[in-house]
């Protein structure tokens, strides 16, 4: 039978990461720390056998370059390499480039939580999360889902939210699920599809769970906000 396998890969700690601001849409690069991150985690999709055929990437420099890095420690040299800002971390309107910390004092834990993670509501001239579903499913159904029907290995290199909105189509979640959806940095994350083109496992299979563990931690904290994650059983 065909093995239709499907990597994820949130791009590695950007300076933007670093610095607990929204970056959104503004093109900040990795920091070192997210250098060694992609390249650790080309090394771990090449032991767990996924090396991908196929690479899709955003249109952002954080990806591009996570992306031209994971492939290199996974030896996929030759692999076909595709752009679309259809794959762009949620456009952050007007917290682009502003500390989390801050934005959380002026306006408060629930609004702060409301424009990070509810489903319909968009910061001030950003996107909501299902503006990004909106605008990143025609990708996956015309661009990305035929080559993995056909066994093609394919790696995406996304953003927080952009990979939220594509979990939340394979996996089926709804709105307050998806609002405790953490993505770490850094860590790739498997689904594997069968004969229906039915995704499992659900929340895919991190390749490296402890680092996976400890990034969601990370972001959780971020802005120094309270917050709970979603766990798939
Ligand atoms: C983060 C997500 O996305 O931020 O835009 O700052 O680093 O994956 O491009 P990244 C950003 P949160 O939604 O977690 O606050």
């Amino acid at each position: 039978p065909v093995r239709r396998a499907l990597v994820l890969l949130r791009h590695g700690h950007s300076t933007g990461n670093g610095a607990d601001a929204f970056s959104g849409w503004l093109d900040v690069p990795l920091s070192e720390r997210g250098r060694r991150d992609a390249a650790r985690a080309g090394e771990l999709i090449a032991a767990h056998g996924v090396v991908p055929r196929v690479i899709h990437t955003s249109g952002l420099s954080r990806a591009i370059a996570t992306a031209e890095l994971a492939a290199a420690g996974s030896g996929a040299v030759d692999a076909d390499v595709r752009r679309s800002w259809r794959l762009n971390e949620r456009h952050y309107g007007v917290l682009q480039g502003r500390s989390r910390a801050e934005v959380r004092a002026e306006a408060g834990d629930e609004l702060f939580a409301c424009w990070r993670r509810s489903y319909e509501h968009a910061p001030p001239g950003g996107e909501s999360l299902a503006d990004v579903r909106r605008r990143l499913l025609p990708y996956w159904h015309s661009a990305v889902a035929p080559g993995v029907a056909r066994g093609e290995v394919t790696l995406v290199v996304a953003h927080g939210n952009s990979l939220r909105a594509l979990c939340m189509y394979l996996d089926g979640l709804d709105a307050d699920e998806v609002a405790r959806l953490n993505i770490p940095t850094g860590v790739p994350f498997v689904y594997e599809f069968d004969e229906g083109f039915r995704p499992f496992p659900r929340g895919g299979r991190y390749l490296d769970p402890e680092a996976a563990r400890a990034g969601i931690a990370e972001v959780l904290a971020q802005g120094g906000a309270p917050g709970e994650t979603l766990t798939f059983g």
